[in-house]
């Protein structure tokens, strides 16, 4: 396995609509698999490909607590079913807006449908933390991040707080 880099906004790549694959062969495996060690690298609970520069619809995402075992979802191809009426409010992050937290409003129940990594069709019904990382993720696949759903207010502080960052960083 391989520890891959993480685009950080306002990259271009992270805006792209990502495309579907045709199946979940070897190298889409290893992809998934590459994917899970930089996330639990990071650490991060969820990771979509297109973070990593690969503008595919493919995911991974494991939201066990530390000492709790390991519990990776990888999924290509997922497809949103049913969204409950339902809202819940998450304080999200992302890896690719690295250290900028916000609360986030989405449908608090989903059903989904996905191939996983031993390309089978697959549905899942989330609830809680799980259904706001999975819609999070799927939010990547269509060139989303979560400041997207802020108001441009507070967007445009988080990207003028990121660019600071990256200056101070590159100063040094
Ligand atoms: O690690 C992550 N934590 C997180 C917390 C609340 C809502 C969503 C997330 S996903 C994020 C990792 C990431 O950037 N995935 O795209
Ligand atoms: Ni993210």
């Amino acid at each position: 396995m391989a520890r891959l880099p993480i685009l950080v906004a306002p990259d271009p790549r992270l805006k792209l609509k990502a495309q579907p694959v045709e199946k979940v062969d070897a190298p889409l495996r290893r992809l998934m698999d590459d994917m899970l060690e930089t996330m639990y690298a990071a650490p991060g609970i969820g990771l979509a490909a297109p973070q990593v520069g690969v503008s595919k619809r493919v995911l991974v995402i494991d939201i066990a607590k530390e000492g709790e075992a390991k519990a990776p979802l990888r999924m290509a191809n997922p497809e949103l079913l049913w969204v409950s009426d339902e809202d819940a409010v998450y304080e999200e992050g992302c890896l690719s807006v690295p250290e900028q937290y916000a609360d986030v409003t989405r449908p608090a129940r989903i059903r989904l449908r996905f191939l996983d990594h031993e390309n089978e069709i697959r549905e899942l019904e989330a609830d809680g933390l799980l259904a706001t990382v999975i819609q999070h993720e799927l939010d990547h696949l269509e060139g989303i991040l979560f400041i997207d759903h802020l108001s441009s207010l507070k967007r445009n502080m988080i990207l003028r707080k990121l660019s600071k960052s990256r200056k101070s960083l590159v100063g040094a």
